[in-house]
């Protein structure tokens, strides 16, 4: 018996399954036993030894990933890869309230087409804020494809806060990219499409559909973008493909790539041969070249009119003032990215083998020069390719994006068909390295690599297909992330991510020291507005008041372990809105709200403020709840509305205990105290007599735990107060909560303790 198992688990493993053998590693202890159980080499320790992050550690970067159609973004640790977040974006998501509560919904509504909600996004370029090109980790934009739209998340505390839409547009896929100092954020269309709302024929596709680029401007000062100084340019139905921002000398100038310039209308129905064959005739696409820094000062003057109320620069304008020129590509490009340098731009053709580099230099020569090889159907100028080349490089069969590296000249280039990734110096024109990933390379990922000064070190590949990488799921498999070493001279393949959301596209990664977000709101917090909520409330001015607007306003708070109020008391028909404050300022003390029935479902976190409204329709009792468990006495963190029907008149008497009290309760309740009180004494004692001034986390946890103290003498004198009259019930019950402030109290006292011996805490006299 015990033989044929040992024979079972030497088979599984010399088939490379994982059968038990991860269950058995853990009794082992020598690290050769371990390998030899699981089966791993020395080079799988190296790059277990590269990423693993022990418990408390920290990552060196923070990658903000597309989430695909999941309309979210996914924020993870490298080397670790340890998921932390995904950031509500374009799709309610129930975690974070985002869609539950008035305040997201607003921004959500912000993102509605011709009136529809739209409750998803095809997210697909997440682009950081920069100052001097430089990543200033202070705000992520991420486009949606499927719906022109961007949105922008303040990474102060990684939340969404403005959607727009574009007014143009009916898809796109050129966003979201900055330029260097945020002064804009570009959006390029895809599939060329009316401008207007109505009904044009396909016949009519030369003439009235159309692309563009929009130059969102964006307010810094406000973390916004300003639709009112954003523009937008009329380019001919090219299917406008990625875009990048220039920088350094090409600072001022947009890149933007294009497919099917052949502008072919498929309809494999009417019998015409289909879209995939009419957009792939030609050797060349076009790159759009725009000059955004003229064209602001064109809107600035006035010189530009306003369509559908925002500013659009129609091509014979842009052609006559020089703000638009194209240079052939290679056939059906896909990714353009400008040097960190901004002296080249590397553009690939996804049915080439090569990967074009062009010179910044020349093309501004030729621009100059007014040196053109002819026009295009709209007139726009044509540079001539041999007059924009630097050099071509074949790099492999399908090549996508290209990420720099830290070290001058040299790149990555996604590889999709091949499924690879190549590194090679675009200077020089060669390639250095090559590493096959499974499969299917989409974009990929360098750290820091938007920016004007790569780090390198890292790069991740994004895959498309997870086949055979992880235990099946189903047909629908999840995303490969895998990260890659790229610190020496030969690609190291370290790890594989599942991702198991969305359709993720590109990712891109931050120092993560760069980031200081906040752990609290000031208290009573719109935190989508960024302003004082109306309906902040502080502890003890929690009431419930009919409105002039005839809505049944709930002011209300919550702190561990109650929602005030506990009880609310509508009639049917009423709108009811009930307003939360979360008077808690300890780190990670977030209360839910979840109510019965009326698809409400809250995330409070300490020091916002936040609304749910709906109308009490029907007569009924509804309880509700905190979602998180805050707090030991979580449960009990409980409350009723009561919708009453109309007209309804309360029967006399009071509510009926069910459980009576005695003095014999109220003496037991009190011993409790005291002795609770006692080990408290001894925690406050420890901590004390110990430099926890130094540590900021302690300092915090004893902030609160004061809180809580105080809470508690409160609890006591009404304690005390009753019994004192003889009213036992009343003296234990407020005795029960003097203790329940104490048992906080403990808590955060022992965390404290707990911290201090951890970190070597010093005695002081
Ligand atoms: S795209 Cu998906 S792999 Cu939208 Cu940037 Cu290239
Ligand atoms: Cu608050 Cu559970």
């Amino acid at each position: 018996m015990k033989n044929s198992f040992k024979r079972i688990t030497a088979l599984a493993i010399g088939l490379g399954i994982g059968m038990g053998a991860a269950s058995n590693a853990f009794a082992k202890s020598s690290l050769e036993e371990v390998m030899k159980e699981r089966g791993l080499t020395q080079k799988d320790l190296l790059a277990a030894a590269k990423t693993y992050t022990p418990t408390g550690g920290r990552d060196e970067y923070l990658a903000f990933s597309s989430g695909g159609q999941s309309g979210h973004v996914i924020v993870y640790g490298v080397p670790s890869m340890r998921i932390l977040k995904y950031i509500a974006v374009f799709t309610p998501e129930p975690w974070q309230g985002y869609g539950f509560d008035d305040e997201s919904k607003a921004v959500l509504a912000q993102g509605k087409i011709n009136g529809n909600d739209i409750t998803y996004g095809d997210t697909h370029h997440p682009a950081f804020s920069e100052t001097k090109g430089e990543y200033n980790g202070r705000y992520l934009f991420i486009n949606d494809k499927a719906n022109p739209r961007i949105a922008v998340i303040d990474l102060h505390d990684f939340e969404t806060k403005q959607i727009v839409v574009n007014p143009f547009m009916k898809s796109e896929h050129g966003g979201a990219f900055v330029t260097p100092n945020t002064e804009y954020v570009m959006e390029a269309s895809q599939y060329a499409a009316p401008f207007s709302d109505d009904f044009v024929p396909l016949e009519e596709f030369n003439e009235k559909y159309r692309g563009a680029v929009t130059y969102w401007k964006f307010d810094d000062k406000k973390g916004r973008i300003d639709s009112e100084m954003s523009f937008t340019f009329e380019l001919p139905p090219y299917s406008q493909d990625l875009s990048d921002a220039g920088k350094g000398p090409s600072m001022g100038w947009g890149f933007t790539n294009s497919f099917c310039s052949e502008r072919y209308v498929g309809g494999i129905e009417r019998g015409r041969p289909p879209f995939e064959a009419g957009c792939s005739q030609k050797d060349t696409d076009f790159l759009h070249v725009t000059n955004w820094k003229k064209a602001a000062e064109l809107v600035a003057a006035g010189k530009v009119k306003k369509s559908k109320g925002a500013y659009m620069i129609p091509m014979d304008q842009a052609i006559k003032e020089g703000l638009l020129y194209l240079i052939p590509e290679p056939k059906s490009p896909h990714g353009v990215d400008v040097s960190p340098d901004g002296t080249h731009i590397i553009v690939s053709g996804k049915l080439d083998s090569h990967a074009w580099v062009y010179s910044w230099d020349k093309i501004q020569k030729a621009i100059k020069n007014k040196k053109f090889e002819g026009k295009d159907p709209y007139g726009i100028p044509i540079i001539a390719m041999k007059d924009a080349l630097h050099t071509q490089v074949q790099v492999g069969l399908g090549p996508l994006h290209t990420q720099y590296d830290a070290k001058k000249c040299v790149v990555y280039t996604s590889i999709y068909v091949d499924s690879m990734v190549t590194k090679w110096d675009y200077c020089e024109g060669k390639v250095l390295d090559q590493l096959h990933i499974h499969y299917n390379i989409g974009h990929l990922v360098a750290m820091e690599g938007d920016s004007v000064s790569p780090d390198g070190k890292y790069l991740i590949s994004l895959n498309k297909l997870a086949i055979d990488r992880f235990n099946p799921v189903g047909p629908l498999h999840p995303q490969n992330h895998q990260l890659i070493d790229i610190s020496g001279d030969k690609m190291q393949l370290l790890y594989d991510m599942p991702l198991p959301l969305g359709e993720p596209h590109y990712v891109v990664a931050i120092k993560a020291d760069k980031l200081k977000p906040a752990v609290r709101y000031k208290s009573g917090w719109n935190s989508r507005a960024d302003a004082k909520s109306p309906y902040a409330t502080r502890a003890g001015r929690e009431k419930v008041v009919r409105g002039e607007d005839g809505v049944v306003h709930v002011y209300g708070t919550v702190i561990r372990s109650h929602i005030t109020p506990e009880i609310i008391e509508v009639e049917e028909g009423d709108t009811v809105s009930i307003h939360l404050t979360n008077l808690e300022r300890a780190e990670d003390e977030t209360h839910g709200f979840a109510l019965y029935n009326e698809n409400v479902n809250l995330s409070i976190e300490p020091g916002k403020t936040v609304s749910a409204t709906f109308e009490a329709e029907k007569a009924g009792v509804f309880p509700y709840y905190c979602t998180e468990f805050c707090s030991a006495l979580h449960l009990e963190m409980q409350g009723y509305l009561l919708v009453k029907p109309k007209g309804y008149v309360a029967k006399a008497g009071a509510i009926k205990e069910g459980t009576k009290y005695t003095q014999a309760d109220y003496d037991k309740q009190v011993k409790t105290n005291v002795d609770t009180q006692a080990v408290i004494d001894s925690v406050v004692g420890f901590i004390t007599s110990h430099n926890y001034k130094d540590f900021p986390e302690v300092v915090a946890l004893v902030e609160d735990a004061t809180d809580q103290l105080g809470f508690a003498e409160e609890a006591k004198k009404k304690s005390e107060s009753y019994a004192s009259k003889g009213d036992y019930q009343n003296g234990t019950l407020w005795a029960g909560q003097w203790w329940q402030y104490q048992v906080k109290t403990a808590d955060l006292g022992l965390r404290a303790k707990t911290f201090l011996e951890e970190h070597g805490a010093k005695k002081v006299k």
